[in-house]
């Protein structure tokens, strides 16, 4: 059955909330990111960006090509509660909504007409309402799969609002530049261009399998958007309960300097989802499994809910430590439960050691950005 889906993306996000707050900032350059020079920029306003501005450039560039521009800090609490305003607006429309990022969700409208309108119609009513209740635009894309639904909202950016009905999905993939496929890196492009494919429509000569062994699982998923079968669903938001990282040894070991080292690894990997996630948890919980498949967790509960990768670590390092291992282990894994968002409230300074706290933030907040730059298998702490 031909499906509706609607992708919504906030335009210049960060940099419009800030405009919106400040009107003398109206019509202006603004850039909002990081505090040093060797921070990047998280946007910019789309007059900074006719200066080439843009996301995740370093700030000290962004300075280079934009003097006059006005840089401000992230005001992450502020951005999280203006995002919540818009997801429950754009809940109003249809039960099945899936929220990907600060300000971006998809609909499923499949079915909707009856009830509220065409899409364009939906379309309309949401921007306008959006508009009407945040004071912000945003720029919709309307198609029958996701792809085709992201691909469109990004095409008449800001405040945008773009239909590729069923009839047109042929034609515009034989158009599209491969490079607008979401998650296309530079790389790939250019593997792709190598091989003659400039359009998506040219992906088709291709077979699945010839695709494959080219370009590996990602092989797969472009025969799937060439060939217009992107059957993926709208996945409404899941609460996140628990987040664990666990893996299982190569060998059986009693080794506990090694078995240490694992555990503050996979420490690191939830911390570092905790905190893309913007959660904070309480629990720590470091889970064996013995080589006679018995198992056992252990855990323990702070004061205060955390997302740093050194608390998370030592906290799991003490479980391991605290009874004496009584036989060789084959899975350990670490998980952090009774989970918070991040933005809700917790006074920092009223614990004493809030001085290592922001120290290790900012350590936490450096590698993030380094992984984000670079890839996550780039760095890992040199501790342990
Ligand atoms: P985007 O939707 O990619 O960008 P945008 O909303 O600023 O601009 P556009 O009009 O092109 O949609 O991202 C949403 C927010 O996420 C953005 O305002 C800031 C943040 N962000 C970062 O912090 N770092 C990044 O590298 C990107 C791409 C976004
Ligand atoms: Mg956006």
């Amino acid at each position: 059955m031909s499906r509706t889906i609607l992708h919504i993306d906030m335009d210049a996000f960060f940099a419009a909330i800030e405009v919106l707050d400040d009107s003398s900032l109206k019509g202006k350059p603004v850039i909002v990111g990081g505090s040093t020079n060797r921070s990047v920029v998280s946007t910019a306003s789309y007059e900074a960006r006719r200066f080439g501005v843009h996301s995740a450039m370093p700030i000290f560039k962004a300075k280079e090509k934009c003097p006059q521009g006005i840089f401000l800090l992230v005001n992450m609490d502020r951005y999280k509660e203006v995002s919540k305003k818009v997801m429950d607006i754009v809940k109003d429309f249809s039960p099945l909504v899936e929220p990907v990022s600060i300000d971006e969700a998809y609909l499923d409208i499949t079915g909707s007409e009856n009830l509220l309108g065409s899409p364009e119609e939906i379309a309309r009513h949401i921007k306008e309402r959006i508009g009407k209740e945040t004071g912000l635009t945003c720029s919709i894309g309307i198609a029958p799969n996701k792809f085709l639904a992201k691909v469109a909202s990004d095409m008449n950016k800001p405040d945008g609002l773009t239909i590729i009905s069923a009839d047109e999905v042929d034609t515009f993939l034989s158009r599209l530049p491969v490079e607008k496929i979401p998650g296309v890196g530079k790389r790939t492009v250019e593997g792709l261009r190598h091989n003659g494919i400039k359009k998506v429509g040219d992906l088709k000569r291709f077979s699945k399998e010839q695709l494959i062994r080219r370009f590996g699982r990602f092989g797969s998923r472009l025969h799937e958007l060439a060939n217009d079968r992107d059957d993926s669903e709208v996945a409404l938001e899941r609460e996140i309960k628990s987040l664990s990282s666990e893996g299982t040894l190569e060998s059986d070991t009693g080794d506990l300097a090694y078995l240490k080292r694992l555990v503050a690894s996979h420490a690191d990997k939830v911390a570092w989802r905790l905190r893309r996630e913007g959660l904070k948890g309480r629990t720590v919980t470091l889970k064996i499994k013995f080589d006679d498949f018995s198992e056992m967790s252990k855990s323990r509960t702070i004061d205060y809910p955390t997302d740093s990768t050194k608390i998370i670590s030592d906290s799991a390092i003490e479980l391991l430590f605290n009874d004496p291992l009584k036989r060789k282990v084959r899975l350990i894994g670490v998980a952090v439960s009774k989970l918070k968002e991040s933005g809700e409230g917790y006074q920092m300074d009223l614990f004493e050691d809030w001085h290592a706290q922001e120290k290790e933030r900012r350590v936490d907040e450096t590698m993030d950005e380094i992984k984000m730059r670079f890839g996550k298998r780039m760095i890992k702490k040199g501790r342990g």
